[in-house]
């Protein structure tokens, strides 16, 4: 069996894997299958951190995150900090397609997605509602939000960011929160003839400060593609990745002749000599078809699930 066409994509999301392997093997181009997969989490909801209802900030809004990228014309499309719009991957495809900008943000991004047709409604669920809740008692916030009531009889001491403090001043409240608040989908797509699409999805971190952005939606960092070498996407604290463009680092690793795997391993090691402490995985595809992964070590972390579809295959593989 040759080794492509094939789908990659970040943690065991397989319905997304497999959505964007039935849009390829259906003879669609790669874009269409990053944009189907990723889409899928999106109505799925993968792991609560993809698509609505998931990951509140501090004012228990849910807004998302996500980019697509095509490896033949280097195009991209991407949204942050989009708002009350559930198909986030649809509206980056969107910017791509039919704007000549590459990246919108924020409120301004919500009315091109209304403009463009999308769906405006609230991202808000139960359960996005009671894991606001459940931090504001924990963190004891003053009144982020006008329905909350803070509880007078906690004494909390004044406010302070959840991220941003020193590393010796972190609690271990926030190194939970830093270390599993934190997932994504990233896939890659290869067509039979190795053109490579990738893209990205998320609601990003729990809890952040309205107004952050994460990895994800920015271009080397949660996701790269150069249909002339493969594709690359990445999971983790994005406030740390973001930083080291690691999407970008793997594909030009892989450029310089490293494997999938060497080409991920090394985009990692390269933040971790700096950053000793940070939760991320990344996951590669040359244009061969061949591809692996790799992840950083960090405390309760120790593996990183993916999930693999090509021909040889009749569901969904989980790899390690
Ligand atoms: C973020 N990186 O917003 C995202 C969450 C995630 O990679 O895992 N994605 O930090």
């Amino acid at each position: 069996q040759p080794p492509l066409p094939l789908v990659v994509n970040t943690w065991p999301f397989h319905s997304a894997t497999q959505a964007a392997w039935k849009a390829l093997s259906a003879g669609g181009s790669p874009l269409d299958a990053v944009e189907r997969g990723c889409a899928q989490c999106e109505v799925d909801q993968c792991d609560g951190t993809v698509g609505y209802g998931g990951s509140p900030d501090e004012s228990g809004e849910t807004t998302l995150d996500a980019m697509i990228m095509d490896g033949n014309t280097m195009a991209v499309g991407a949204v942050a900090n989009l708002r009350r719009i559930k198909n986030a991957i649809g509206v980056a495809r969107a910017v791509m397609d039919h704007t000549k900008h590459t990246f919108l943000v924020g409120e301004s991004a919500s009315l091109f997605a209304e403009s463009m047709g999308f769906v405006c409604e609230d991202l808000t669920t139960n359960r996005s509602l009671s894991i606001y809740s459940k931090w504001l008692d924990l963190r004891c916030q003053p009144n982020f939000r006008k329905n909350v009531t803070p509880d007078p009889t906690k004494s909390c001491g004044p406010y302070k960011p959840v991220r941003g403090l020193p590393e010796e001043k972190t609690s271990s409240l926030q190194k939970e929160v830093d270390l599993h608040s934190h997932d994504t989908i990233g896939m890659i797509a290869v067509d039979r003839n190795g053109n490579v699409a990738t893209g990205t999805s998320t609601n990003g971190a729990s809890h952040k400060i309205p107004g952050r952005v994460g990895d994800s939606p920015v271009i080397g960092a949660g996701s790269y593609a150069d249909s002339l070498v493969g594709g690359a996407a990445a999971t983790g604290d994005g406030d740390t990745m973001m930083r080291f463009l690691p999407s970008y680092q793997a594909v030009e690793n892989m450029r310089l002749g490293a494997d999938p795997t060497t080409a991920c391993q090394k985009a990692i090691d390269r933040i971790q000599k700096r950053i000793p402490v940070f939760f991320g995985a990344i996951i590669c595809a040359n244009r061969t078809g061949s591809y692996g992964a790799a992840c950083s070590k960090a405390p309760g972390f120790t593996q990183f699930h993916y999930s693999v579809f090509k021909p040889d295959l009749s569901q969904p593989l989980e790899e390690i």
